[in-house]
C-alpha cells in the first residue's frame, strides 16, 4: 500500500527521508517489535530462493522490500552489510513485465535503478531483482536473475494500521513512522475531512442545486446552474468543487438567450433595436422603417422569444416599382441605380428617324410606384397628302403610315399617258416628298399638218393637240374618192389609227381620136382625172362635127361625147343642060375630095373646065363648065339654062330653096348690071346646102 503513494508521489517520500532509521537486524529470526514505524530487516543466511525470501519476509515481517527512491536505495546500501549473494527484492517478471509485487504495480521507466546492461535475461528464468547492495561496479543498482539463485532477502515491516488514517487518505510507510496521505480533496490529519470549497451564489436570472457527496459546498459537491425561461448559461451548467477547495470554474452567468444578430437596417432602410438585457437577445424588440421609395416587406415589429428565435423574420424592404414602360416605336435609355423599372430609374426617350417626340423626354419612376408623366409616343413624321393627277393613279407603298415617312408614291398613268417628272417620290424624315409628283401627259402622235389635196379635215382635240384620243375626220371635194378610212385617231401609242387617208381625183378615161381629128389633154389633178379638159382637133378637110372641147366632170364622166370630124361638103353639082356629069366621091357625096366630070351632048360646046374637085375649104376648084349651041344666041340659051336650071332646083329643095331662090331673085333684081350678068345664066347653078 505505500509503495503505491511512494511511487506515484516521489515527493512525499523525499519528506520521509528524514526519518531516522529504527532497526536494522542480521538476526536469523526478526521480529516485530509493536513500534509504529517502517523498519527493514534482512536476512543472509541460510540464502534463499526468491519465493523462499519472499515467503521468508511475509512470514517474519510485512513483505520483501519495495523500493520507493533513490535515498531508500543509498539507506539500505550504506546499513546492510555486503553479501557474497547480494539481496533480493521485491520486483519480478510478471506476465512478460517488471511488477511491484507488493502492489502488482508494473515497474514505471523513472523508477528504473538497473545495472549498466541490465536486464539481460541472461538464460533462463531471470525473472527475479536483485540490488547489488556495497558492490564496487554498479552499486546499489539492479539486476536480474534467475529466481532459483539463493541470495539474501530484504524484508520490511509496516507501520501503517487500518486505524491509522481515514477512508479518505492512504497511510504512507516512513522510515520509522508514517503518515497519512489524504486523497485529494481531503484534509486533516487523518484526512477525516473533506476540503471546503464554499457555496456558489445562485446567477441572476438562474438557480443552483447542489448535490453533496462529502459535505456542503466541499470537495466533489457538485451544483447544477439552471436559467430562467430566456436565459442560458454562458458555460457548462455544471460545478464541481475540487480537491483544492474551489470550484472547477466560476459560477456562470445567465445570459438572455441570443437570437441571430439581425445584420443591419433591411437594404434600403432602418431599424430602431432596443435590448433590455444584451444586444440581440431575448426581449430585445427590432422596429423597421424603409426609406422613400421602398416598401416593408413583412412585420414592422420582431422580437426575440425564450428560444432565441425572432417572432417575425427580418422584413425587407424592396424598392417600389413602376409599370415596366412599352415603349412603341420609342429608343428609352434608362438608368436604373435600384433595378429595372424602379424608385428613381430615369429613362431618356427618342425616335427614330423620321419620328418625332411627343411628350417628355425623361421620365423618372416616383417612389409613389408611378411614373413622373405619361410616357411619351413616337409619331412619324407626315408628309403632305398627295392627290392623283388626272390620267394617273396614285399608287403607294405606306411603311408605317398612309402618306408618311418612308412611304413611297408612284403614278402609275391611264392608257394613253405618259409620265413626266420623276417616277416616284418619297417621304423624307424631315415630311417632305422627295420630288414633285408628276404629271400624266397624253402621248403624242405626229402632227397631222395638212389636209389631203381635194378634200379638207376637221379634228379634234379633247385632251391635247395630236395626242391621245384626237381625232380626224376627212372630207373630199366634189371629184375627189376618199381613199382610206374617214376617220382616224391618235391611238394609245401613238400612232394614227388608221393611216391618214387621202382624197383621189375621180378618173374619166382617156379619150379616143375621132377619125381623121386628134386630141390633146391638159390635166389638172392627173391623167383623164376630174378637171382634165381635152381639145378635140380635125385634120384639113374635115370639121368638127359638136363642141370641140370635153371637161372631166366629178360624176367621172366627159362632158360630151368625143366630136367627129367629117369632111368638108362642096355644093351638089348637077348636069349641065345639053350635057352629063359624073362624081366620085371617095369620103361623102360632093365633099372634100370628091371629083365631078362634065361632058356636053353632042352639038354643044363646053365652057369652062370639064373637072372639078371639091377642096378642103369646101369650094370647088372650077365652076361647072356650061354647054353651049354651036353659033347659037347666048340670050335664049342662057334663059333656057336658067328656066331649066331653077326648075330642077325647085324639084330637089322643095319649098324652101324656091323660097330662098326667090328671094335671091328679087334681090338680084334690084341690085347691079353684074348680077343680071349671071341673071343671064352663064354659070351653073349651086344648090345652097
Ligand atoms: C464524487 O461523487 C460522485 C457522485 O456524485 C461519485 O461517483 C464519485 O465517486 C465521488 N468521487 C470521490 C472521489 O469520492
Ligand atoms: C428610433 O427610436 C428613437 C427614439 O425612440 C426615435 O427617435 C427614432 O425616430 C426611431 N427611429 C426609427 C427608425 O424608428
Ligand atoms: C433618389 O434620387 C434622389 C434624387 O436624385 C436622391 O437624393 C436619392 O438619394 C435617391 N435615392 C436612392 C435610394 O438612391
Ligand atoms: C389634296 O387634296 C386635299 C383635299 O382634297 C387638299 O386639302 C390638299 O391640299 C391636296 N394636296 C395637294 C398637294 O394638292
Ligand atoms: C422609275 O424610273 C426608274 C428610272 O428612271 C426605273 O428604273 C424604274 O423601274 C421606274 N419605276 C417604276 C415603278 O416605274
Ligand atoms: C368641219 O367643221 C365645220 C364646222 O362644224 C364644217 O362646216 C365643215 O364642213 C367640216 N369640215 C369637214 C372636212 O368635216
Ligand atoms: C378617250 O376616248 C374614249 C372614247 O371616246 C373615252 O371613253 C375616254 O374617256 C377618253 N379618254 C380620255 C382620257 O379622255
Ligand atoms: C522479528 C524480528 O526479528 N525483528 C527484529 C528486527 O530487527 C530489530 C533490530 O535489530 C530487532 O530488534 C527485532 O527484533
Amino acid at each position: 500500500m505505500h509503495s503505491r503513494i511512494f511511487h506515484q508521489h516521489p515527493s512525499i517520500v523525499t519528506v520521509a527521508l528524514g526519518i531516522t532509521f529504527i532497526a536494522i537486524t542480521n538476526d536469523l529470526l526478526p521480529s516485530r517489535m509493536g513500534v509504529q514505524a517502517w523498519t527493514y530487516n534482512y536476512t543472509t543466511d541460510p540464502p534463499l530462493t526468491w519465493e523462499s525470501a519472499r515467503s521468508y519476509c511475509r512470514e517474519h515481517f510485512t513483505d520483501i522490500v519495495a523500493i520507493q527512491n533513490k535515498a531508500e536505495i543509498a539507506y539500505l546500501n550504506k546499513e546492510l552489510p555486503r553479501n557474497r549473494g547480494y539481496y533480493w527484492i521485491g520486483i519480478r517478471k510478471v506476465e512478460g513485465k517488471w511488477t511491484w509485487v507488493g502492489t502488482k504495480k508494473v515497474l514505471t521507466p523513472e523508477a528504473e535503478n538497473w545495472a549498466t546492461g541490465e536486464p539481460n535475461d541472461l538464460g533462463d528464468g531471470q525473472d527475479c531483482v536483485e540490488i547489488y547492495i556495497k558492490r564496487e561496479l554498479d552499486m546499489a543498482k539492479w539486476n536480474d536473475e534467475n529466481c532459483m539463485k539463493k541470495k539474501g532477502a530484504i524484508c520490511y515491516t509496516a507501520s501503517c494500521s487500518k486505524e491509522s488514517c481515514s477512508q479518505f487518505g492512504e497511510c504512507v510507510e516512513t522510515i520509522g513512522d508514517f503518515t497519512c496521505s489524504c486523497h485529494l480533496g481531503f484534509e486533516g490529519p487523518r484526512c477525516e475531512r473533506a476540503v471546503v470549497c464554499g457555496p456558489v451564489q445562485s446567477p441572476e436570472q438562474g438557480s443552483v442545486d447542489c448535490l453533496h457527496t462529502f459535505g456542503e459546498n466541499a470537495y466533489n459537491s457538485s451544483c447544477q446552474v439552471r436559467c430562467n425561461a430566456g436565459f442560458q448559461l454562458q458555460r457548462a451548467a455544471q460545478l464541481l468543487c475540487l480537491a483544492t477547495g474551489q470550484w472547477d470554474q466560476q459560477t456562470p452567468s445567465c445570459q438572455a438567450v441570443k437570437c441571430p444578430a439581425v445584420s443591419g437596417a433591411p437594404g434600403g432602410g432602418s431599424m430602431n433595436c432596443s435590448h433590455p438585457f444584451a444586444p440581440h437577445s431575448f426581449t430585445s424588440t427590432c422596429e423597421f422603417r424603409c426609406d422613400e421609395g421602398f416598401l416593408l416587406q413583412g412585420a414592422q415589429r420582431t422580437e426575440c422569444d425564450t428560444t432565441g428565435q425572432w417572432t417575425q423574420p427580418t422584413p425587407t424592404c424592396t424598392v417600389v416599382t413602376c409599370d415596366p414602360l412599352v415603349p412603341s416605336g420609342v429608343d428609352a435609355t434608362c438608368e436604373n441605380p435600384l433595378g429595372a423599372s424602379s424608385y428613381n430609374s430615369t429613362c431618356s426617350f427618342s425616335c427614330k428617324t423620321g419620328h418625332t417626340l411627343t411628350g417628355p423626354l425623361r421620365l423618372t419612376c416616383l417612389a409613389s410606384g408611378t411614373w413622373s408623366a405619361v410616357a411619351p409616343v413616337c409619331e412619324v413624321v407626315r408628309c403632305g397628302q398627295l392627290n392623283a393627277t388626272l390620267n394617273g393613279k396614285l399608287r403607294c407603298e405606306d411603311p408605317l403610315k398612309k402618306f408618311s415617312y418612308s412611304s413611297t408614291c408612284w403614278l402609275d398613268c391611264d392608257s394613253g399617258f405618259i409620265l413626266k417628272g420623276s417616277n416616284s417620290t418619297f417621304c423624307s424624315a424631315r415630311g417632305q416628298w422627295s420630288h414633285a409628283l408628276p404629271i400624266c401627259q397624253a402621248i403624242e402622235c405626229p402632227a397631222v399638218s395638212d389636209a389631203p389635196t381635194g378634200g379638207g379635215m376637221n379634228c379634234s382635240h379633247p385632251i391635247a393637240p395630236h395626242s391621245f384620243n384626237s381625232s380626224c375626220e376627212f372630207k373630199c371635194d366634189d371629184g375627189f374618192l376618199l381613199q382610206g378610212a374617214r376617220r382616224i385617231d391618235c391611238s394609245h401609242t401613238g400612232q394614227w389609227t388608221p393611216k391618214a387617208p387621202t382624197c383621189k381625183a375621180v378618173v374619166c378615161g382617156p379619150v379616143r381620136s375621132p377619125e381623121q381629128g386628134s386630141v390633146d389633154c391638159l390635166h389638172t389633178f392627173g391623167e383623164n382625172t376630174y378637171n382634165s379638159s381635152c381639145q378635140v382637133r380635125c385634120n384639113a378637110g374635115f370639121q368638127l362635127q359638136g363642141a370641140a372641147q370635153l371637161l372631166c366632170l366629178a360624176t367621172g364622166q366627159w362632158d360630151q361625147q368625143t366630136p367627129s370630124c367629117q369632111a368638108v361638103e362642096c355644093p351638089a353639082v348637077s348636069g349641065a343642060p345639053s350635057g352629063d356629069v359624073n362624081c366620085s366621091h371617095p369620103i361623102a357625096p360632093y365633099s372634100f375630095t370628091s371629083t365631078c366630070e362634065f361632058r356636053c351632048d353632042e352639038g354643044f360646046l363646053l365652057q369652062g373646065f370639064p373637072r372639078t374637085e371639091c377642096n378642103a375649104t369646101g369650094q370647088w376648084n372650077h365652076p361647072a363648065p356650061t354647054c353651049t349651041v354651036r353659033e347659037r344666041s347666048l340670050g335664049a340659051a342662057m334663059i333656057m339654062y336658067t328656066a331649066v336650071g331653077a326648075a330642077s332646083a325647085l324639084g330637089l329643095l322643095g319649098l324652101i330653096g324656091l323660097v330662098l331662090l326667090a328671094r335671091r331673085l328679087a334681090k338680084k333684081a334690084s341690085s347691079s348690071k353684074d348680077d343680071m350678068l349671071w341673071n343671064t345664066g352663064i354659070n351653073p347653078v349651086f344648090e345652097d346646102r
